[in-house]
């Protein structure tokens, strides 16, 4: 069955979902923008896990258009799935990783069981990806994917972001 695909304009970290995306950075240590603000309510368990997560299995970082799970701390979703956008590098950027972060997070949703899954605008923020581009690449890849995920919810911070979102759902 294909995803329902939902837009709200919002804070991610609120989303009574079973899993919510992190627009995280290799490192899986934390930083600003959405990783911020997921660790800082989520509380000191997703940053314990993401520590063993990188003595265990990544070492070297978590590569570019991965996901990976950890439970949620004290956020109302079960679990955060945590994927490394890529940093917009100007024009002709290779949208690929960028759609890889949204397919690899509903594979891992699938493995966890996960029915309802919150994703953010990956890349648009500290990663300079152009909004509408973005928008494109989240809503193509989500739709044409082969996943059990019930509802995929795009969370978008403003009202700039709803907007292009918005535009590509039609
Ligand atoms: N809920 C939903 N969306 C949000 C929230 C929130 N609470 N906070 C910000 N956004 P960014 P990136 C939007 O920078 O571009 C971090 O430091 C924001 O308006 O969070 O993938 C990581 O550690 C923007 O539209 O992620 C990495 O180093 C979108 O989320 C780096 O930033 C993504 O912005 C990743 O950069």
């Amino acid at each position: 069955m294909p995803t329902n695909i939902t837009l709200v304009q919002g804070d991610i970290t609120e989303q009574d979902v079973d899993a919510v995306v992190n627009a995280a950075n290799s490192s899986l240590l934390g930083g600003g923008g959405v990783d911020g603000a997921i660790h800082r309510k989520g509380g000191p368990d997703i940053l314990a896990e993401c520590r063993e997560l990188r003595a265990t299995q990544y070492g070297r970082g978590l590569p570019t258009g991965q996901a990976v799970a950890t439970t949620a701390g004290r956020l109302p979703a079960r679990w955060v799935i945590h994927t490394v956008g890529p940093v917009h590098q100007g024009a002709g950027s290779d949208p690929a990783p960028l759609a890889s972060c949204y397919r690899e997070s509903l594979r891992v949703a699938d493995r966890l069981g996960a029915r309802t899954v919150a994703f953010p605008a990956i890349s648009t923020g500290a990663y300079r990806w152009p909004l509408e581009e973005a928008a494109r690449v989240a809503v193509e890849t989500v739709r044409a994917a082969d996943t059990e995920v019930e509802e995929a919810r795009f969370v978008l911070f403003d009202q700039r972001a709803y907007t292009a979102f918005a535009a590509q759902i039609g």
